[in-house]
């Protein structure tokens, strides 16, 4: 039977952890997969999930947080849109109490102890492998002379676009000062529709780019739409290099319409739970659990396609 939670041991008996999660929104495959993952992974593990979508929108993701501290959560958790703007509701739920994991995206705070951890990727490591793995790409499609990079940010002010464009510059100061140049850079806010725009408008000022960036696979695909509609080859005419590794990136691997992706795992919901529990129960866990990825050729799009979980 299940019991009121006044039997238990000091973890508070059987009672069922009530977890309030504030999701990003639902912008790409990459967030879709993200939040698949957690709710299964609270439902295996027996918790009460609160479960609010933000729509890309930081004041909606105040209003849900504020609302789990009012309705005395167990643990609050989320994936906040920008890394700016957190500091007050923070402290509120600290003086409530309430422990804070943060899942994905990081936040800039000058109190460390607003938050008990990051569950999430290294973006800025995430954008040195794309400036690696485009040396790659560029080297087997033989493009020579200089190399014009168009870059589609992610969401402005989010962790993400900020580290992701941060590793990739690394690269191009360390090595290739002379030879590529980032001729136009913008967001696409990580949506399709937003790359498909951004793309067109770029193909206009800059037609002599021959390298699109994307910050997101999704982005990267509303982009090919606006290259083939404006007559020319993605993946030949623009070398294309992105991040995530959704299915739908690797279907246009495969079709040959993204050269190399980058891989940034959304299935974060079982790791997430695990702290969670590890935090409620007050035990010490670790101040960044890193996941791991891999990075992924044309070549080896077809093969790995079919054993794509997101
Ligand atoms: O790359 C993008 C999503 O925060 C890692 O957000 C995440 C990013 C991901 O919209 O597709």
């Amino acid at each position: 039977k299940e019991d009121d939670g006044s039997s238990g041991s000091g973890s508070g008996g059987s009672k069922a952890l009530v977890l309030g999660f504030s999701q990003v929104g639902s912008e790409s495959g990459w967030r879709s997969a993200n939040t698949d993952s957690v709710k299964a992974a609270a439902k295996e593990a027996g918790y009460t999930l609160k479960f609010s979508d933000a729509q890309q929108k930081q004041e909606n993701q105040i209003s849900a947080i504020r609302s789990y501290i009012t309705q005395g959560v167990d643990v609050i958790a989320f994936s906040p849109v920008v890394v700016t703007g957190w500091d007050a509701v923070l402290k509120e739920a600290k003086a409530k109490k309430i422990p804070v994991v943060l899942t994905d995206r990081s936040v800039e705070t000058s109190d460390e102890s607003l938050y008990v951890t990051l569950v999430g990727s290294d973006f800025t490591e995430e954008g040195r492998r794309a400036g690696k793995i485009l040396e790659k790409v560029i080297a087997k499609a033989g493009l020579k002379g200089q190399v014009k990079i168009a870059q589609l940010e992610g969401t402005t002010g989010a962790a993400p676009a900020i580290e992701r464009a941060k590793g990739f510059k690394e690269v191009m100061d360390a090595d290739h000062k002379d030879d590529w140049k980032i001729v136009v850079s913008q967001t696409g806010d990580f949506t399709r529709a937003g790359g498909k725009q951004v793309m067109a408008a770029f193909l206009q000022s800059n037609p002599d780019v021959n390298v699109l960036f994307a910050h997101n696979d999704d982005m990267a695909i509303g982009a090919i739409q606006s290259i083939e509609a404006a007559g020319k080859k993605p993946g030949k005419d623009i070398l294309i290099v992105s991040i995530d590794g959704v299915k739908d990136g690797f279907v246009a691997m495969s079709e040959g319409k993204i050269n190399a992706i980058v891989e940034c795992n959304p299935l974060l919901g079982p790791q997430l739970m695990e702290v969670v529990q590890k935090v409620k129960d007050g035990k010490p866990v670790e101040r960044w659990i890193k996941t791991k990825e891999g990075d992924f050729m044309q070549d080896q799009a077809a093969a790995a396609l079919p054993t794509r979980k997101y």
